[in-house]
């Protein structure tokens, strides 16, 4: 181990408030903890050596102008809330998709298009997005659509990605904190599965806090992903972190850490194994199909109880056990097995898809016969991806590492067959979470890229003050070994993301103006007798004063109108350019009033006059020479 080595070791250790190899602190797990964390040792990559393999691989990174990339990448922003849209391998961000925020430029969260799709919701400003995942048919992306869970309010939200803009928003009812999310692969995507983390009283209204009720449970939801409608809810026992799906249709299955039901740290870390919970789809539909199901509270969706009961599986779920504090679960692109990684425990555990029909059909007389694999891999493995040629790479956090591993040999090894199965430890800066290989979730698996989302930068940036950017990675994992390519800073907090190849997303280039997403708009607007294509009209209905105009580069196609102080004033504009990416928009100014109108799209958006006097408006998206003159005055009345 050279001196750089030992000095980023150290570096990465420092500021994470965890002590390297103490992280465990479970003397049974030690022993293994030391083996895994130095089976192979990683590559020995110095500071100069890292530069000079991404110099060898700048060539295939560079995007040059006028070039596309090859991939499209979708972000979460974590706790900032929106999607990003990268280009892979260029790693430049293309977009942003605003979704549990609000955003100033596109009037995300302030127009009556965005207000609807937000629903209920609309009064929560905030959001906390981990896990991105594109809509799919026979186990391959369909380019139709993007969802995404919010963490922070329960919630579940799908992007259109003909127009990039989020459609449907749903609050799961009766959970707290939608975490893990992942979508039905095969045959196509029917139902979003989305886990509920957090255990909570049911009713949760007061009369207990007490988690050890038997009326204090989460549950696993299912949600109808062309509706975006609750399909169904599952209760379980403990808790559910990461979920995944087969590539048959039939299963799902989710990793549990607080199978304890405890309230603190030292008690979610009690028992020594907790569990990967497998749901059985089909069985569950039948059930609710022959009415066998309960609903909860105040919600209409049908929910069925896949708890134990006096030790008993339920018809639904089983329960395998796993080393403690499980995180990630992952599907291999064969369809072959789930892998959990073990977080608290060096290893990931390896489940044959292929046993759970006898597993369900009590065939087994140990739920940990379906346990074909349990490598060591190194401290802290989170989360794990594919690449198509039988690797599998997983993020280990307290290493600071990815490690690549041998799938089938590690099942060898699992027999007590001597093979190393690890083949490559790599370095990255620092703290990975999740990794993501390019189409790894889907049967087109290419193993090309790796995207690593590190937690921590620390030094590998300029400095900004206390508050440091993420760290997303770039590795090259076309050949035999991993080469760390590029290092971009991301804002708070990338948790996760996927890559599609660029032929699988079909974007529109202009508005259709029939589309639905503003159809509402469109709809309220033919009962004033407005056709939006030509008419320029002030209307006047009590307190209340509807404005619709057209814009055209550059003039909106009214510059003046009257109001009385107190009125409620919607504006609604109509783009009628068909010129690709000439967007106009619409400020009123000092009255928090902010939308985005491309071409052919409608914009509405409503606010209250309520300060008497002259009140300019104009256009903030720069669309022509004469940008700045594109204004209008609002002119306000004493009441
Ligand atoms: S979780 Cu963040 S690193 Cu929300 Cu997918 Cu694992
Ligand atoms: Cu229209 Cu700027
Ligand atoms: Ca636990």
């Amino acid at each position: 181990m050279s001196d750089d080595k030992s000095k980023n070791d150290a570096d990465a250790v420092k500021g994470t408030g965890l002590n390297r190899r103490g992280f465990l602190g479970v003397s049974a797990l030690t022993g293994a903890v030391l083996a895994g964390g130095t089976a192979l040792g990683s590559a020995v990559f110095t500071r100069e050596s890292w530069a000079a393999a991404a110099k060898d691989a700048q060539s295939k990174i560079h995007v040059a102008p006028g070039e596309l990339d090859q991939y499209y990448g979708f972000w979460s922003g974590g706790h900032q809330g929106e999607v990003r849209i990268m280009g892979i391998p260029s790693m430049r961000e293309l977009l942003r998709i605003p979704v549990f925020n609000v955003d100033s430029a596109t009037g995300w969260g302030l127009t009556n298009e965005s207000k609807r799709v937000l629903g209920d919701s609309a009064r929560f400003k905030n959001g906390d997005c981990h896990h991105p995942h594109l809509s799919m048919t026979d186990g391959k992306y369909d380019g139709k659509y993007l969802f995404i869970n919010d963490k922070a309010n329960s919630r579940v939200a799908r992007i259109r990605l003909d127009i990039m803009k989020c459609d449907k928003m749903l609050t799961v009812p009766n959970v707290q904190a939608i975490h893990g999310l992942r979508l039905q692969k095969v045959p196509h995507t029917k139902y979003v599965y989305a886990n509920a983390e957090f255990i909570i009283p049911h009713p949760n209204d007061g009369s207990t806090f007490d988690l050890q009720d038997k009326n204090s449970y989460t549950m696993f939801n299912v949600i109808d992903a062309e509706k975006m409608e609750m399909a169904f809810q599952v209760i379980v026992d403990g808790n559910l972190d990461n979920t995944d799906a087969d590539y048959t249709g039939k299963y799902a299955a989710s990793t549990c850490y607080n199978s304890e039901k405890a309230t603190d740290l030292a008690g979610m870390m009690r028992n020594e194994r907790d569990w990967v919970v497998v749901f059985n789809i089909p069985r569950i539909e039948a059930a609710i199909k022959a009415g066998k199901f309960i609903t909860v509270g105040e919600a209409k969706s049908p929910v069925v109880d896949g708890r134990k009961k006096d030790g008993k599986d339920s018809e639904f779920t089983r329960y395998i056990p796993v080393p403690k504090n499980p995180h990630g679960i992952n599907m291999s692109p064969d369809g072959k097995y789930f892998i959990a990684a073990g977080k608290l425990s060096p290893t990931c555990t390896i489940i044959a898809t292929a046993k759970l029909d006898d597993l369900f059909n009590d065939k087994l007389k140990d739920p940990r016969d379906v346990v074909v694999g349990e490598p060591e891999l190194g401290l802290g493995p989170l989360h794990t991806t594919y690449d198509g040629r039988g690797n599998a790479y997983t993020t280990l956090f307290i290493d600071s590492q990815i490690v690549k591993w041998d799938i089938e040999e590690a099942i060898r090894a699992y027999t007590g067959e001597k093979v190393n199965y690890i083949k490559q430890k790599l370095d990255v800066q620092y703290q990975p979470g999740h990794n993501h290989a390019s189409l790894t979730e889907t049967r087109d698996a290419d193993g090309q890229w790796l995207v690593v989302l590190c937690k921590f930068s620390k030094d590998r940036f300029l400095p900004t003050g206390p508050l440091h950017p993420e760290n997303d990675q770039l590795i090259d994992i076309s050949g035999d070994e991993m080469k760390l390519v590029h290092d971009g800073p991301a804002f708070a907090e990338p948790h996760d993301c996927v890559l599609a190849r660029r032929d699988q997303i079909r974007t529109k280039k202009i508005w259709d103006r029939d589309d639905a997403f503003f159809a509402e708009t469109v709809a309220l607007a033919a009962k004033d007798g407005i056709k939006l294509e030509s008419d320029n009209k002030v209307i006047h209905d009590g307190k209340k004063v509807r404005v619709y105009m057209t814009s055209m580069a550059p003039v909106y196609g009214i510059n003046e109108f009257t109001v009385k102080q107190g009125d409620e004033v919607t504006v609604t504009i109509t783009n009628i350019d068909k010129v690709e990416d000439v967007t106009h928009g619409f400020v009123m100014t000092n009255h928090g009033a902010s939308m985005e109108i491309s071409p052919q799209q409608t914009s509405s958006i409503t606010f209250i006059a309520d300060q008497p006097g002259l009140h300019w408006y104009y256009c903030s998206w720069f669309c022509h020479a004469l940008h700045m003159e594109m204004v209008g005055r609002m002119l306000v009345e004493k009441a």
